[in-house]
């Protein structure tokens, strides 16, 4: 087993006969490319998992299972009902009938039994993933091979494994996948490589899977030898139009665009004085006619901060950017925003943005790239970091003033600042996913529980996350009781683990952000333009973001700001984010912030360590190709941890000066430090950033 089959293994379950009365026999009319697919399906796993043969027909008589399409059912939907003659899967569009069996699937796959359920919809329309693929076929942090889509500056000539993943997106319920890096190639919407990405749709179109683009403003200009890409000159404008117009020729189906402007180096409106909505709404009136949408990303911000002025803050910039212009966005402009207000760290808090917006449509992207999460070399389940993003409650005020449960899922999903008649706005969920051509995907086999979490939640952002990670892992991993006991408890604590030895209590992820962003890089996470600042100086550590400081908690409704702005409220895994405070602080736990720093790595350092035993006890009862990789990796993880504690916790001592009470700090027993070793036609030289190696030093 090479991992590629991912959640969709179909391995024969253990108890069959609980299913002994379910007919043999799937009766499809449908004639879409998506039917035929979603029975075939069926068959497949049916046949698989029971270990006898189900089969296709387009008429039967007697028992059966029926896959049919229902209209009267609300979009996206499906329902699964029993009746005399055998079980019905309806669904309101081929797309949705597929997402019904594929449901029945899992059922099966977890052995649960098989009841009439309610109707089945998905939260809101959007569920896109986005790939950060180059058109060269490198991935903009990709983790996980190259591309599945390009080569060469082409579209792959053969593209097996992009239907394969759309199998696979299907499978959750996902609609929709942009295929190019939001930093995208200049000439993407030449003809050339349009024709070529009608390819990709094809093979996406029978999984439902739609078609996005991530677009550069400046194209009029640069494929289109307009003099300007000013998004309100009247040119520009007829050119976005004939380029749509030529698009859905190609791809009739064409979900839409992605737009990265005015951030990180990418030109946009700001350049002609215009405003996010001018850009977005020229290009959203183009797809307009033809059904398309336009994800304009919130990730606007200024990289080049001057660390020495104490108001500067990277954190602000998105309500600072997007709120003057709420309610001038079209409506079929959704704002695409990042979780937290700086960059997919191992934990931030919410972005403010969500609350702001309230006449604007706004989807959540996420990152199941783990980027800053120790890149698929770690196991970070983030469902787990998703849900609690999802349910943090921004108490938004309501019509009366008075703060009201305002959930984040409850703004992306469109509920929370409905349109003017009452009516949800559209909204949705986008993951940056960034698989490879590493048979399994994303290379860590656990880092596919995060796909596929993405999925559910979308669908259902009330999904609870051990029901995620236990039906992940019985689909991936088999129903042995062991197995089950182990996985999903392993996963389940693995975003603390990391979280503990990399960055806690809301620092942000100690990486060095200008280059690779693994591995620990504390200083140089500091003083330079790009606003991911802790302000670790010798008076104390962290950012003060109170209205004494850079006044960003005043971004948040008055109820949570006041929660944020007050150290009696603020909980200890935000505190360094909001504040600055002396190293010996002390928590709500009653620990000294510093000492807690040591003790959290110290801990956290050691159940990453203890995943390899874990992992061992199952030996024998996992097939042993993926058994034997996770396994490497689980190690990696354990040496990589101790990197991390000792990095972090060594600079912590230098720069408090306070030592840890329980003497482990730089006396770690059995460790040796590379420079304390004779070894010939070597030298110990020093390293800068000092922290990032052991001792400060490495040999050469
Ligand atoms: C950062 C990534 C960078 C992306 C950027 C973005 O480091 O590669 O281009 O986000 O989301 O996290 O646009």
């Amino acid at each position: 087993e090479d991992g590629s089959a991912a959640w969709l293994r179909y391995a024969p379950i253990a108890n069959a006969k609980q299913y002994e009365t379910l007919p043999a026999v799937i009766v499809s009319r449908g004639e879409s490319a998506s039917e035929r697919a979603a029975a075939e399906e069926l068959r497949r796993g049916l046949t698989s998992m029971l270990g006898r043969p189900f089969t296709v027909a387009k008429n039967g008589r007697g028992a059966a299972i029926l896959l049919t399409a229902d209209a009267h059912l609300p979009s996206e939907s499906y329902r699964i009902a029993r009746n005399i003659h055998g079980l019905h899967i309806d669904g309101s569009s081929p797309a949705a009938e597929l997402y019904g069996v594929f449901h029945f699937l899992e059922l099966i796959a977890s052995q649960r039994p098989i009841r009439d359920e309610k109707t089945q919809s998905p939260s809101a329309t959007i569920r896109w993933t986005d790939e950060w693929d180059n058109l060269n076929g490198t991935i903009e942090r990709g983790y996980a091979g190259r591309s599945i889509f390009f080569d060469n500056g082409h579209v792959r000539a053969d593209l097996t494994r992009a239907g394969e993943y759309a199998r696979l997106l299907a499978s959750v319920g996902i609609n929709g996948c942009n295929v190019n890096n939001v930093n995208a190639d200049l000439d993407t919407l030449s003809p050339e490589h349009l024709r070529e990405f009608a390819r990709i749709a094809d093979v996406f179109r029978p999984w439902g899977v739609k078609l996005a683009l991530s677009i550069d403003l400046t194209s009029p200009q640069t494929i289109g030898g307009l003099d300007t890409f000013d998004p309100v000159d009247p040119k520009v404008i007829a050119w976005w139009q004939s380029k749509a117009a030529e698009i859905y020729k190609l791809i009739p189906d064409f979900a839409g665009f992605t737009v990265k402007a005015d951030s990180e180096g990418r030109k946009g409106p700001s350049q002609y004085g215009r405003t996010p909505a001018d850009a977005a709404n020229v290009l959203a009136r183009a797809l307009k006619p033809h059904g398309g949408v336009v994800l304009y990303r919130g990730f606007v911000y200024n990289n080049h901060l001057d660390w020495n002025d104490r108001k500067a803050d990277r954190a602000r910039a998105g309500v600072d950017n997007f709120v003057k212009n709420d309610g001038t966005f079209d409506p079929n402009v959704i704002i695409q925003i990042k979780e937290g207000p700086i960059d997919f760290q191992a934990r931030e808090p919410v972005s403010p943005l969500f609350a702001a917006l309230h006449k604007t449509n706004v989807a959540i992207e996420v990152q199941t790239a783990q980027e800053y999460t120790g890149q698929q070399r770690h196991m970070v389940f983030l469902p787990s970091m998703w849900k609690w993003v999802l349910d943090t409650d921004l108490r938004a005020p309501g019509a009366d003033g008075k703060p009201r449960a305002t959930p984040v899922k409850s703004i992306v999903t469109g509920h929370a600042f409905p349109n003017a008649d009452g009516s949800a706005r559209m909204g949705g969920f986008i993951s940056v996913t960034n698989v490879g051509l590493d048979a399994n995907w994303l290379h860590h086999p656990m880092a596919m529980a995060n796909l596929y979490g993405f999925g559910r939640l979308a669908w259902n952002p009330d999904t609870p996350v051990d029901e995620i990670a236990n039906t992940w892992s019985t689909m991936t991993w088999g129903s042995d009781a062991a197995v089950r006991a182990t996985v999903p408890k392993m996963l389940l604590g693995s975003w603390q683990v990391y979280e503990g030895h990399t960055g806690p209590n809301g620092i942000g992820t100690l990486t060095n952000i200008l280059g690779y962003h693994f591995g620990p890089g504390i200083e140089s996470a500091e003083r330079n333009g790009w606003g991911q600042w802790f302000r670790g100086e010798k008076d104390g550590i962290g950012m003060d973001r109170t209205s004494a400081g850079t006044g960003y908690i005043q971004q948040y409704p008055p109820e949570l700001a006041a929660k944020y702005e007050s150290l009696a409220t603020i909980p200890d895994d935000l505190l360094l984010f909001f504040h600055h405070v002396p190293y010996d602080y002390r928590l709500h736990s009653g620990k000294t912030l510093v000492q807690s720093i040591y003790d959290t790595h110290y801990a956290s350092a050691l159940a990453a360590a203890e995943y390899v035993p874990q992992w061992k006890s199952l030996q024998g009862r996992i097939d042993p190709e993926r058994y034997t990789q996770t396994l490497h990796l689980f190690e990696f993880q354990a040496g990589h941890a101790i990197v991390w504690r000792d990095a972090i916790n060594q600079w912590f001592a230098k720069q408090s000066g306070i030592p840890d009470a329980m003497h482990r700090v730089g006396n770690d027993p059995g460790r040796m430090e590379a420079e304390a070793v004779k070894a010939d036609g070597f030298t110990p030289v020093d390293v800068t950033p000092w922290e990032t190696a052991s001792g400060g030093k490495a040999m050469v």
